[in-house]
């Protein structure tokens, strides 16, 4: 594996950059092969240059997909998480989106990719506290909610977000959970969530809460979310199981400046 010179033409977000490789291939991307590491010279917006390493790697050409029906045999007649993004993308389609990590991520992209979605490809746990510190920020936006869209399993990781958003009570905060009791993106294994009521846990927060089992009622529940005062969580059941849809491979550095220039626009032109 040879060490090579390089000057990155494109932003990065330093870090985050070389840390994406090794995570990646942790996140479910079965077949992903090292090829080699370079070193580059990193321009982080113009502001600072360093020196990094990038590691390269490829990419199978689709993700693996499968369900687990011995994990759950009821979840075959739960709705499928591409369905409910097409809910989530519906109902917000101008107010900022922040994908969780994962097939929802590729999910959510497959589905055509917008400027008000930030999709944290892999970056596990953050969504909710990304999407805390937005809601706060923007409080005087003109943006309805500032939606985290999280798996059960990244919000186990970082409960203390509902915790923070019940103390703070942003208005703009919505935290939208699509719970299939399983790591689905790297292989179905199980969560607490088969016994664990997320929705309960966010209630004792002080967060107002809906609980949904089918698509119709979860529709209905984000139109109520958007336009309730404080702070909520919209939890549905998921079937196990993701789609056979393309990898997101860009830069996140690529993907948070997409997205941030959709905020930057929108508060100027909307404020
Ligand atoms: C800190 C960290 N740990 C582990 C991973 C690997 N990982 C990526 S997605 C995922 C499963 C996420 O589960 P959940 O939030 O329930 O979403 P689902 O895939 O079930 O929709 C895991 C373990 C990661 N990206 N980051
Ligand atoms: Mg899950």
């Amino acid at each position: 594996m040879g060490v090579k010179s390089a000057t990155m033409k494109r932003p990065c977000q330093h870090s985050r950059a070389i840390a994406s490789s090794p995570n990646l291939i942790h996140s479910g991307l079965a077949g992903a092969r090292d090829v080699g590491t370079a070193r580059a010279k990193c321009s982080d917006w113009g502001l600072v240059e360093r020196e990094i390493t990038v590691r390269t790697i490829a990419l199978p050409p689709t993700p693996p997909c499968y369900t687990n029906p011995t994990l759950q045999p009821e979840g075959a007649m739960r709705p499928r998480r591409i369905e409910a993004l097409q809910s989530i993308l519906q109902a917000f389609p101008e107010d900022p989106l922040v994908l969780t990590c994962g097939a929802t991520s590729r999910e959510a992209a497959s589905l055509g990719r917008r400027d008000n979605c930030l999709y944290v490809v892999d970056s596990m746990g953050l969504v909710g506290p990304i999407a805390l510190g937005l809601a706060l920020g923007l409080q005087g936006a003109p943006f309805r909610k500032v939606v985290a869209v999280e798996g059960d399993g990244g919000l186990l990781m970082d409960l203390n977000c509902l915790a923070t958003a019940g103390y703070l009570k942003p208005d703009k905060f919505l935290m939208v959970v699509l719970d299939n009791e399983s790591y689905a993106s790297t292989g179905g294994q199980p969560t607490y969530t088969t016994n664990l009521d997320l929705t309960a846990i966010a209630t004792a927060c002080g967060l107002r809460t809906w609980a949904c089992q089918e698509l119709e009622p979860f529709a209905q529940a984000l139109q109520e979310a958007r336009e309730a005062p404080g702070p909520g969580l919209v939890r549905l059941k998921l079937a196990p199981g993701n789609e056979r849809v393309p990898y997101l491979t860009e830069d996140p550095a690529v993907l948070r400046h997409t997205f941030e220039t959709f905020l930057r626009s929108a508060v100027a032109g909307r404020g």
